[in-house]
């Protein structure tokens, strides 16, 4: 057995055309669900006062909690009544088209596995915990909703329009690690930071990384992080703010920043509105040991 089919019991499932496969709810052990519970008790009591109101609020109208992992198709029935949205379960990531496709028509993809005991506090793949503590709440936020529909529209024509590097460091700079304005300070939307306990903590109050105001040029020229906190967040003022931005014609954008140089994860500029202009030390003292 390879690791990756070790870790996920789900990497040879029989799959649909659109990757799709049976959550199969009812093989979840009892040392799974039990995992669910510790990550969500955890998770949930680190989010208070850090995660979102659009999030906490999503939570309890989705009867999200420690009472064992989730059946997809009734938390989509659940969700699906709010939004329109519903959540399918996948073995692990998909094809880009396919992913987009999916979004295009309200179906988010969650990982039907659930993370080893080993990688309890950080893995890398988007298991269930991450994908349905992180991403589902969000999707039951009207606009988001609207938002993460066009995203996936605009991810179909980024394809075709050669442009997808810039379209992914939208999702990534916002879907996964995005912050808001929100009770006079900054809150957690990002699924990325809400799923984990450790950057839920470092993305709002450690000195370290900086903040910057949303600003879609700007944040489509900056190179991200795959496997550590994120040096840079981009703030938006509201999800009506963000859909605003969003609703054009990427096209001509991609034209403007296409002739212009990627910006390192850690830069600033000169013409950021900054929150505030990190100090870097915790990525100075990881490059140092
Ligand atoms: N597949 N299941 C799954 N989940 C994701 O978040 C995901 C994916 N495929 C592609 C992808 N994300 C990103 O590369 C897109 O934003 C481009
Ligand atoms: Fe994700």
């Amino acid at each position: 057995m390879s690791s990756t089919s070790l870790k996920n019991r789900y990497h040879d499932a029989p799959r649909a055309a659109d990757f799709t496969i049976d959550q199969a709810w009812d093989t979840y052990s009892a040392a799974e669900h039990d995992r669910w519970d510790r990550l969500f008790r955890r998770q949930r009591e680190i989010a208070k006062g850090r995660a979102c109101e659009t999030a906490l609020k999503a939570m309890e109208a989705l009867e999200l909690s420690a009472s064992g992992i989730p059946h997809m198709g009734e938390l989509s029935d659940k969700l699906e009544k709010i939004s329109g949205w519903r959540v399918v379960p996948v073995a692990e990531l998909v094809p880009d088209e396919v992913f987009f496709d999916h979004l295009a028509n309200r179906r988010f993809p969650a990982g039907a596995f659930i993370r080893p005991e080993a990688e309890f506090d950080y893995l890398q793949e988007p298991d269930i915990f991450h994908d349905i503590f992180g991403h589902v709440p969000l999707l039951a936020n009207p606009v988001f909703a609207d938002f993460m529909e066009a995203y996936g529209k605009g991810g179909q024509r980024a394809m075709q329009l050669g442009q997808l590097h810039n379209l992914a460091r939208l999702y990534w700079y916002t879907v996964e690690f995005g912050l808001i304005r929100e009770a006079g300070g900054l809150r957690i939307y990002g699924a990325g930071i809400l799923s984990s306990p450790q950057e839920t903590v470092f993305a709002l109050e450690d000195d370290s990384p900086n903040r910057v105001a949303f600003d879609l040029q700007r944040l489509m020229r900056t190179k991200y992080i795959i496997d550590d906190f994120q040096q840079t967040y981009f703030v938006i003022d509201s999800f009506d703010a963000l859909l605003d931005a969003c609703y054009k014609d990427f096209g001509n954008v991609y034209q403007q920043v296409k002739d212009q140089p990627d910006i390192e994860a850690h830069e600033t500029l000169a013409e950021d509105a900054l929150f505030n202009k990190g100090t870097l030390d915790y990525f100075r003292k990881k490059a140092s040991v």
